[in-house]
């Protein structure tokens, strides 16, 4: 029987709501025929929408959204073409362990023919995400509720394809919505360590001498910080982090900063003389030791809620301690006695403190930076309140070298190593962190390639400021490509006047010629707020030492 209580309501109404009910506050979309009608009723129930300018850009922002709230991100997309679009967003997002809920669409079920339609299911599963294809109106609620807690369980983006002809068909019978994911989700305390896996981790510790305690983002989600510094002190240990988790300890005098292949040269001494590595809540990706190579004599002994053996393809750890990440360091700490320090010495604090991450020189070119000079530079007078986002190229290498900044203030999602998404990365962190100010770094060839979305962050108003390292090409395939001896004209384009670009977007812009000037703009900027592109030329000779390793000239 017909229930009319539900007010002439569309299934567009109902899907709405369910995600309305999951708490979903910010939601990055681009409409079209399957999710214009959703989205518009998603916003007038009160969620902040972001309607940027390509589909990838939405998915990549919800990342960012994710990764910087604890939420998870949404995003929603047309059917067809605005699906096809996910294919770098998504596999990215799997590969990040970062949870999402992408509302597609999906073509009219009773079409004889569709121009858009496409077999959207194994696209979305090529990618390793989740593909839901709701075609039952009445289930779809719970099917919303389900995939909120599948994305959260699973750790990855859960994509839902809703046929558009029947999001436009009337919601028969009464509105009930599922109970919503929150009261269901199990609310579990940290898991505590074996005392077996206590007494062996006590036991490898005694036997070692150098010993480096690495952090990953499970030591940050964990809170785990605060127990890694003490376990360090107890134990005469230096201390690092994985890349997202970098400036954990930004603020400890034996604090290595990153290992991985953007280790300073301090580090990668400091890490080579290590005969045991403590991984806190770090999944031991290949980048993070550099292949193997960063600490060639040492054990590893992994703290994990989910150990492994091997990872990418190494072994990767040959003892493990099961446990949470904070309760597993406190718990071996208070096992340990306390070590006089020895590597732990004032020498070894001012080597830290004072030796450049890279001291290789290279000739100046006249009218052009040294990228090194430029992150100098910003890392003095940049504000420590910023939120920092870095993306990704050649340029990252010198970027990631700005240690003054803690990891509450810092973000990088580079596990998919796709260019182009730093743009949406920094929309994704201002839309979680209103109040704050973004500085985004960026490559000339990243940043254009979705520039569009100057555009996105002008007409949301964003608290966006970009700095692009400006070399005028690709600089990872020039320098690759001229460590081959091979031409690099395929990836030298030429410095595009990025400043025009923005004023054009009616945001700031400006190039940086005399970095001497750039306490004045920062303090302008932080004055006037808004959004701007500052492009900074630098040289194309100056190699990364991640270059140089991998490609040394022939
Ligand atoms: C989507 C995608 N396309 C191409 C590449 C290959 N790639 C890696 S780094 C890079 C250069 C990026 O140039 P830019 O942003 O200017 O930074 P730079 O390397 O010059 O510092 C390219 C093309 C990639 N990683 N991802
Ligand atoms: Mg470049």
């Amino acid at each position: 029987m017909r229930d009319d209580s539900n007010k002439g309501q569309k299934l567009f109404d109902i899907l709405a709501q369910a995600f309305l009910q999951e708490d979903v506050s910010t939601c990055f979309a681009l409409l079209g025929d399957a999710n214009m009608n959703f989205a518009t009723r998603l916003a007038e129930g009160g969620c902040g929408m972001i309607y940027v300018r390509h589909e990838h850009c939405a998915v990549a922002a919800a990342m960012a959204y994710a990764r910087k709230s604890g939420e998870v991100g949404v995003a929603t997309v047309k059917c067809g073409p605005g699906l096809t679009q996910l294919m770098t967003a998504l596999p990215a997002a799997v590969r990040a362990n970062i949870p999402l809920v992408v509302f597609a669409g999906e073509a009219p079920l009773k079409a004889a023919w569709y121009n858009q339609a496409i077999d959207q299911a194994p696209f979305v599963a090529a990618t390793g995400s989740a593909y839901q294809s709701l075609h039952h109106p009445e289930g779809m609620p719970t099917a919303i509720r389900d995939a909120f807690v599948q994305a959260r369980r699973e750790r990855r983006p859960v994509v839902l394809g809703v046929p558009f002809d029947l999001q436009n068909r009337p919601w028969i019978g009464p509105v009930t919505l599922p109970t919503p994911s929150r009261d269901l989700l199990p609310d579990l305390p940290p898991i505590p360590p074996h005392p077996d896996d206590l007494a062996r981790a006590a036991a490898m510790v005694a036997g070692a001498r150098r010993i480096v305690v690495m952090a990953g983002l499970g030591a940050v989600e964990a809170g785990a910080g605060p127990a890694c510094r003490a376990l360090a002190e107890r134990c005469d240990a230096l201390l690092a982090t994985t890349l997202p988790a970098r400036g954990l300890f930004h603020d400890d005098p034996f604090n290595l900063n990153v290992a991985g292949g953007f280790s300073t040269e301090t580090a990668r001494e400091c890490l080579a003389e290590a005969d045991l590595v403590i991984a806190v809540g770090a999944s031991l990706a290949h980048h993070n030791s550099d292949g193997g190579k960063l600490w060639p004599n040492a054990r590893l002994l992994q703290i994990d809620t989910d150990p492994v053996a091997i990872s990418q393809g190494r072994v990767a750890a040959q003892a493990h301690l099961r446990a949470d990440a904070r309760l597993g360091v406190e718990t071996l700490v208070a096992e340990l006695p306390t070590r006089a320090p020895a590597w732990r010495s004032e020498a070894l604090a001012q080597r830290i403190a004072t030796t450049p991450a890279d001291s290789t020189p290279f000739p100046a070119e006249p009218g052009l930076h040294d990228p090194r000079d430029v992150v100098a530079a910003f890392e003095k007078h940049l504000p420590h309140d910023w939120q920092m986002v870095n993306s990704s190229g050649h340029c990252s290498y010198f970027f990631a070298q700005m240690p003054s900044r803690p990891q509450t203030h810092f973000l990088t999602i580079r596990e998919f190593g796709a260019i182009g998404n730093g743009i949406s990365f920094a929309m994704g962190v201002a839309a979680a962190r209103p109040a704050d100010t973004v500085v985004m770094f960026d490559g000339d060839g990243s940043l254009l390639m979705h520039i569009q979305e100057l555009e996105t962050i002008a007409r949301h108003g964003l608290n966006i400021l970009i700095v692009v390292l400006n070399d005028g090409a690709y600089g990872s395939e020039i320098h690759k490509l001229r460590a081959e001896g091979l031409s690099d004209a395929g990836a030298v384009f030429g410095r595009t006047d990025l400043a025009s670009i923005a004023r054009g977007f009616g945001i700031g812009g400006a190039t940086i010629t005399d970095l001497a000037a750039l306490p004045g703009l920062i303090a302008d900027f932080a004055k006037t707020g808004g959004a701007a592109v500052w492009d900074v030329p630098v040289s194309d000779q100056v190699a990364s030492p991640v270059i140089r390793r991998a490609h040394p000239p022939k």
